[in-house]
């Protein structure tokens, strides 16, 4: 579960009674090119009064989810910790005065889900040196002396020595996450996050735990070859594995953070669809929630997340542990495979079939030793064939949503 979270979640893409252009509300800072000083006024505000950490971690647990993440600093510089660095943060700038990064690390911990933080070590528009963003038609001739200037590279070094370095220190030895994931996109990434700067950030991490992950949006375009995994584009499912392990974040809707006009909400299907197809090609699936600002999820959220976990209930294995399908994907589905010592298992997922037909697994020539619908445990007929194993599709199927076949071949 990916949780943005921050000053930007009360206006929820509201800006003076009008929706902001950019969709992700979580820029409202930039899209709107809203003064610092106006924009700080938001912390006054921010009190989600029905935030409980264990809520959000049950909700992650109950749908299945194994790791969870958050916004520790977005690119508007508010920190959700207590940190010494800085004032612009949850307990020094707001009413709330909660620890809102350790409530969640205890949760996860008490409920043994992995633990991660979001931090925006490149851009950071509260003044401190960050890189700043402003919208593509704003022409630069207008901005000389505003807040929306690229900074120096010795302003940003000031930022990344005086904030970025000394906060990721405050959140290893704080909280001790299993990983981090920065953000970044773009070229002109490099201006800024240099190899020496990647070196700089990668050793500080290891100096402080050297199993804590590190993603490759350190730097997007030109990641370090010493980043643990790898981060997809938002959105952006690839159909292709990789050499090391990677991942997809995505959305529940289109808006990151909670937006009041965002009714862009996508399937329950739809989202087991990307979850299983990553985990066809080894990758995993990050999927974000943007809670109200009393801290509350949208029903519309919770809804999905527990539809997701009703399947996973019953399906679990076919994506949990299991790794790529060598035989890549096929005409009525995809594949994850787990092998242990004796036997190697195949989960068949099931997305375009007719109820009591047949297909083909390309590719699949070992002897099979069992074939069953994982819901019902219902046998499953299946016979070798010219090109692959063929598969009697049961009858049955049509009562279940994206039933999947575990077929179990013994080793040769
Ligand atoms: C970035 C963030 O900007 C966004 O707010 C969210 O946190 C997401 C997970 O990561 O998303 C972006 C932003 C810009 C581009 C791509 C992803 N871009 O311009 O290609």
């Amino acid at each position: 579960m990916f949780i943005h979270f921050g000053l930007y979640t009360d206006p929820g893409g509201i800006w003076n009674g009008r929706k902001i252009d950019r969709s992700y509300s979580e820029w409202l800072q930039a899209s709107e090119m809203v003064p610092r000083e106006e924009y700080r006024k938001l912390a006054g505000a921010f009190n989600p009064s029905n935030f409980r950490a264990d809520d959000w971690i049950r909700e992650a647990k109950n749908a299945g989810m194994r790791y969870f993440l958050i916004t520790a600093k977005h690119h508007d510089g508010f920190c959700l910790w207590p940190t010494r660095v800085s004032d612009y943060n949850v307990m020094d700038a707001t009413p709330f005065k909660r620890d809102i990064l350790g409530e969640l690390a205890e949760a996860c911990r008490s409920h043994g889900v992995k633990l991660g933080f979001y931090y925006s070590h490149w851009m950071d528009w509260d003044g401190s040196g960050g890189d700043v963003f402003y919208p593509d038609d704003v022409p630069t001739k207008d901005l000389s002396g505003s807040e929306f200037v690229h900074p120096s590279q010795d302003e940003f070094e000031r930022y990344w020595q005086e904030k970025c370095l000394p906060q990721i220190r405050e959140l290893m030895e704080n909280y001790q996450p299993d990983f981090l994931w920065f953000d970044s996109w773009g070229d002109h990434t490099s201006d800024y996050v240099t190899p020496k700067r990647q070196d700089e950030l990668i050793d500080l991490i290891r100096a402080c735990d050297d199993s804590c992950l590190v993603n490759s949006r350190i730097n997007f375009a030109e990641p370090s070859e010493r980043c643990d995994y790898l981060s997809m584009m938002d959105n952006s499912f690839p159909d292709k594995s990789f050499n090391k392990p990677w991942e997809t974040s995505g959305t529940l809707n289109h808006s990151w953070a909670y937006h009041r006009l965002d009714y862009d909400w996508k399937s329950t299907e739809q989202l087991l669809k990307y979850l299983v197809g990553n985990a066809s090609y080894g990758g995993n699936y990050q999927l974000n929630v943007g809670p109200m600002p009393d801290g509350r999820f949208q029903k519309a959220a919770t809804r999905r997340l527990r539809e997701i976990g009703c399947w996973m209930d019953v399906n679990g294995e076919s994506v949990y542990g299991t790794s790529a399908s060598p035989l890549g994907a096929m005409p009525w589905g995809r594949i994850t495979v787990k092998n242990d010592a004796d036997s190697i298992t195949y989960y068949l997922h099931l997305w375009d079939v007719t109820p009591d037909s047949e297909i083909v697994v390309d590719g699949l020539t070992e002897g099979v030793e069992s074939a069953v619908v994982l819901e019902s445990g219902q046998p499953v007929t299946t016979s070798p064939g010219d090109h692959g194993l063929r598969v009697r599709v049961p009858e049955e199927v049509s009562g279940l949503s994206l039933p999947v076949v575990r077929v179990v071949v013994g080793q040769r």
